[in-house]
């Protein structure tokens, strides 16, 4: 059981409505001191119609949907108060209800007591966050999907997999007497290894998938000044966002903007051109674009199609070596020889479809990659990878000829890992770092 929490669900703007959440064990009689209707005894999903009032004084007519617990988001007693949406209407309701016994709800307090009371796993409650952050469609279905508790159904199989070998070793180690069982057990867990890990695998793939659609990914153009990186942003932007001149060191700040290519954000940074200067300004501006390569995840190393290469592009290219790069040649609306295999554009023109396809092949996204639930953010994916780890060292060490009980260490962290994912392991703890991003009220 709980104390009583209340928070404004809703953003503190003026509104039509506003909706003030109640929950925890005290929250159907604090609700009543300030109610004109009694709803202590209620036990059935309610809707009412009354006055709050602080005394005598009304402060708002109001209608309150009251959730007798389990039966509600937080599994425990929930009332919504929808309130006229007047921010100091919903202060005043908040602060009386204050006064009443319960205090005030901190981020992400609803859905974690949604979870600590087991109406959600820790998958599905990351999806709440994700489906209210989602900034293209496709992203936010994927979401649903997470919410709706498909992800997890992808874990269970791998739990009980997990859980089988070890109550089998269990079993070996705690009658040690049949030695025969034991040398069926190594082969077990190799046998077992050997299945579960391209299954983890697959997961890995898809979820990474996942995060792109639901995250975007960072790419970056850059190149040697006047190139045509500046042009290139405001043509994939379809608007004159950066500013566009024929001198050479035009750009020095970071200039970003976001596009949906097919349902992926991509968050464009168009970068100062990387050559060696004397201004200080500029150079700035070169040492940033240099940072820049190394946190995208994609770069776009632009050179003029209508010049030779010369020592700059040279060193750029080496620069972006070790990064996932797109080369591509621009102002291909001057008369150039077009080389075989290249992508070619004009930037100038708004003729840069060649590199969008080009940007969108790499990202490896098939039409279904967009409809099936997966484990898409970096702590189930980082998790999901300490599953595979520990699954291959106890593999390793079960060839090794290792004893059962140290093989079966491995396992253990691997279905840690798995519980972990789902935040059925030391839940309190990692909850409390998931939470922390939520806003209030959720
Ligand atoms: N013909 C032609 N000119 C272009 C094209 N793209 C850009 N330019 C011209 O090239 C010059 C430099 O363009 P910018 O977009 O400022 O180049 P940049 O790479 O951002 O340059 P810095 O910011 O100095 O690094 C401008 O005069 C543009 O009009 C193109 O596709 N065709
Ligand atoms: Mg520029």
């Amino acid at each position: 059981m709980f104390d009583t929490i209340v928070a404004l669900a809703t953003a503190p703007l003026k509104s039509a409505l506003h909706i003030i959440r109640v929950s925890g064990s005290e929250a159907f009689a604090v609700v009543s001191k300030c109610f004109s209707k009694d709803i202590r005894n209620i036990k059935e999903r309610t809707l009412l119609v009354g006055e709050i009032r602080d005394n005598n004084k009304v402060i708002d007519e109001v209608v309150v949907a009251i959730y007798k617990g389990p039966k509600s988001f937080t599994g425990e007693d929930l009332v919504e108060i929808i309130c006229h949406g007047s921010v100091l209407i919903a202060n005043e309701i908040i602060e009386l209800l204050l006064s009443k016994g319960s205090r005030l709800a901190t981020n992400g307090e609803y859905s974690s007591r949604a979870f600590l009371n087991n109406r959600i796993d820790l998958i599905q409650a990351e999806a709440i966050n994700d489906v209210i952050n989602a900034t293209t469609k496709e992203a936010k279905e994927l979401s649903l999907l997470s919410l709706k508790g498909e992800t997890s159904e992808l874990i269970h199989p791998l739990k009980k997999r997990i859980a089988d070998i070890l109550s089998l070793i269990e079993v070996n180690i705690d009658y040690p007497e049949y030695e025969d069982i034991e040398v069926a057990n190594k082969s077990d867990v190799i046998s077992i290894v050997d299945e579960l890990v391209p299954q983890i695998n697959k997961l890995v793939s898809e979820g990474e998938k996942g995060l792109i659609i639901k995250e975007g990914i960072k790419v970056a153009l850059v190149g040697k000044p006047n190139v045509g990186k500046s042009s290139l942003l405001n043509a994939l932007l379809g608007e004159n966002k950066a500013i566009v001149t024929d001198i050479a060191g035009t750009t020095r700040d970071i200039v970003e903007g976001d596009i949906n290519l097919g349902g992926v954000t991509l968050h464009l940074l168009d970068t100062a051109g990387i050559r060696e200067v004397d201004d200080k300004v500029e150079s700035i501006g070169v040492n940033k674009s240099k940072e820049t390569i190394k946190e995208a995840d994609l770069v776009i190393v632009l050179l003029d199609a209508s010049k030779e290469l010369d020592k700059e592009d040279e060193e750029i290219l080496n620069l972006t070596k070790e990064t996932p790069r797109i080369i591509v040649y621009n102002k291909k609306d001057l008369s150039i020889k077009q080389k075989e295999g290249e992508i070619y554009i004009s930037s100038i023109n708004n003729d840069v479809s060649p590199l969008k396809e080009a940007i969108y092949n790499r990202l490896g996204l098939k039409e279904e990659s967009f409809k099936i639930p997966s484990l898409n953010n970096t702590r189930q994916l980082g998790l999901l990878k300490n599953v595979k780890e520990s699954l291959l060292k106890a593999k390793e060490d079960a060839l090794n000829d290792l004893p059962i009980d140290l093989v079966s260490v491995s396992l253990h962290d691997a279905y840690n890992s798995v519980l972990e994912i789902l935040g059925e392991y030391n839940q309190r703890d990692i909850s409390k770092e998931i939470f922390s991003r939520f806003c209030v009220g959720k």
